[in-house]
């Protein structure tokens, strides 16, 4: 038999028959990755090239209500306005609610509203989709483990799979052709100080979404060759500098990693260039500052936005220097 996401899923969820709850709420926060996901090596079950490490965002979450409808489609809400089912949110949700489909469960309705992160330009699918699946688990009452969900959230949006935990959380690849090696664990060390800045640069829509730009760029990129050698490198001394809570150290390699994976995509065919002018005058900043001794250093997703990492004690001068940014603790 071949295997599908929808037998993944099957081997995954209780045998038992299921109980639906009348609505199922789930609740995840977002995700920023300081070591990247790049690249996959099987579109259908995203299953990435390599590991990645992320940093969770508090308080910045997406909830989601679900209930089970009498009804040909679904009806999904987006931070209270109804989707036209012919969008692309809608329809990718649809597609991952297919899974869960049967005779009793024609359609659901949807209600998810994201407390802080659009705003802040911050991506949501990936808060999305792990609320949708706790979601789920509520509605059938599965009791699944955080290693089932984070499977099923990342079947969803690959960097799903790392928005169930605060503080820093760890998708390990995993060699396995069904995927079921490939999720999410959380770290346990803590980071008191470290602090996140969002700069939100203003510009057009994305140029092309991350998903297309993932492809394109394992397609097309000379670079990428050297992309799993670099992250395993950046994972190992990322991890290192976690442990010892040097700054300057995990700072620099968040930036590398960051960068690296722009160079490659830059380095497709076409090439892929997330940055806008105004991105580009905030990284200049954060090196000048750097220059005059502050330890600063940014990241940078499928989007112009900038991230600034810093410390506590650092506080005052980069409120200062960038007046702008959304500031806020990485570990209450
Ligand atoms: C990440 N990104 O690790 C990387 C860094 C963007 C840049 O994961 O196709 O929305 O749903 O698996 O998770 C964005 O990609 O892609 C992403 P799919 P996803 O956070």
């Amino acid at each position: 038999m071949t295997t599908t996401p929808k037998t993944i899923i099957t081997e995954l969820l209780p045998e038992r028959p299921q109980s639906i709850k009348t609505v199922g709420y789930g609740e995840a926060p977002v995700n920023i990755a300081l070591i990247k996901y790049w690249g996959k090596r099987c579109a259908s079950f995203n299953l990435p090239v390599t590991d990645s490490l992320s940093v969770t965002v508090p308080h910045t979450l997406s909830r989601t209500h679900i209930k089970v409808i009498d009804a040909h489609e679904d009806q999904i809400y987006l931070n209270q306005q109804k989707l036209e089912t012919n969008t692309a949110f809608a329809k990718r949700l649809s597609n991952f609610l297919n899974y869960f489909r049967d005779d009793a469960t024609p359609a659901f309705e949807i209600y998810t509203e994201n407390t802080v992160a659009t705003a802040a330009g911050l991506a949501s699918s990936a808060s999305g989709f792990a609320a949708l699946v706790l979601a789920l688990n509520d509605l059938f009452s599965w009791q699944l483990d955080d290693t089932a969900i984070s499977i099923l959230a990342r079947l969803g949006s690959g960097s799903a799979c790392r928005s169930l935990w605060p503080g820093f959380v760890h998708w390990q690849a995993g060699i396995r052709d069904d995927g079921l090696d490939s999720y999410a664990k959380p770290l346990h060390d803590t980071w008191p100080g470290l602090m996140l800045g969002l700069m939100v640069v203003e510009g057009s829509a994305k140029p092309i979404s991350s998903r297309e730009a993932m492809q394109l760029t394992t397609q097309t990129s000379p670079l990428y060759r050297a992309w799993p050698h670099t992250v395993q490198q950046h994972l190992n001394d990322l991890r290192q500098a976690i442990q010892s809570q040097d700054f300057e150290h995990f700072g620099r390699i968040a930036e590398q990693n960051a960068l690296a994976m722009h160079a490659t995509m830059l380095a497709s065919s076409p090439s892929i260039d997330y940055r806008l002018p105004a991105s580009w005058t905030v990284i200049q900043q954060v090196y000048q500052l750097r220059r005059d001794g502050i330890a600063v250093y940014f990241t940078q997703d499928a989007g112009p936005n900038i991230k600034l990492l810093f410390e506590v004690k650092d506080y005052q001068t980069i409120a200062a220097a960038f007046p702008a940014a959304a500031i806020q603790p990485l570990f209450d």
